[in-house]
């Protein structure tokens, strides 16, 4: 009976379509960035959110990058990682941010996946992720690759699109926060306070720095074992981050 009530109230609540963009610093869209909407009362009035996130995703590891670049995952999600190359791939998983392991105790994961041989299946190792909080992914045989899962504390959490916009049906009514997280912003942005109504709420958030453009994967017939070394310029702040190849 009480839920029943409870349920009655849930559905008599109105939600509002929540549509965040994020800018760069020159107002350009940007992709890949992640956003997280904290409703007013989630956890406590109920609020559950709809399953935006996939359960279990996959992160190949294909000529050289990960893909996705960015994955986010709710916290208990297992996470494989599919080595579709074929030389080795040695995946660190290292909690990113100042003191982010000392702050969660985190000490991260490593794994070796051997490449992938002419009509065999791609090598593949699951990890489960259960702290929230973001994981900054790299290979030991490949200082360019970089990647990162956002294990996030909000069911309401997306990237945004190409064009920037990360969309929340169903979002319950009242103050909510916006956080917006971008691998390249390396200073966080305040959350910011949001007022979501019935019906659509727009709103934008700009980053303080200007991501690069990810470089284009190199062409397929370049897979090939050894692997082709890519080259990556200039990283944010001045950082140049090493095109290593160590075997
Ligand atoms: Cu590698």
């Amino acid at each position: 009976m009480i839920f029943v009530a409870a349920s009655a109230l849930w559905i008599s609540a109105s939600a509002g379509n929540v549509q965040i963009q994020v800018l760069d610093r020159d107002g350009k869209p940007v992709p890949d960035a992640v956003v997280v909407v904290y409703p007013s009362g989630a956890g406590t009035t109920g609020g559950t959110p709809p399953s935006l996130l996939q359960a279990n995703p996959t992160i190949e590891q294909e000529k050289m990058r990960f893909v996705p670049a960015v994955t986010v995952v709710e916290p208990g999600a297992t996470v494989r990682f599919t080595n579709q190359d074929r030389w080795d791939h040695h995946v660190r998983g290292a909690p990113a941010g100042l003191s982010a392991a000392a702050a969660s105790g985190n000490t991260g994961f490593e794994l070796r996946l051997a490449g992938k041989a002419d009509g065999k299946p791609a090598n593949s190792t699951e990890v489960k992720l259960d702290t929230a909080g973001v994981v900054l992914l790299s290979c030991h045989l490949h200082g360019s690759m970089r990647g990162h899962v956002f294990v996030t504390d909000s069911g309401w959490t997306l990237k945004t699109d190409a064009d920037g916009i990360a969309r929340f049906p169903g979002v319950p009514d009242g103050a909510a926060q916006v956080r917006v997280w971008h691998a390249e912003q390396l200073l966080d942005l305040p959350r910011k306070a949001l007022n979501v109504v019935p019906g659509p709420v727009l709103d934008t958030v700009q980053l303080s720095v200007v991501p690069r453009v990810r470089r284009a994967p190199p062409a397929a017939p370049s897979n090939t074992p050894g692997g082709p070394m890519g080259g990556y310029s200039q990283g944010p702040q001045g950082v140049v981050e090493q095109v290593a190849h160590r075997h």
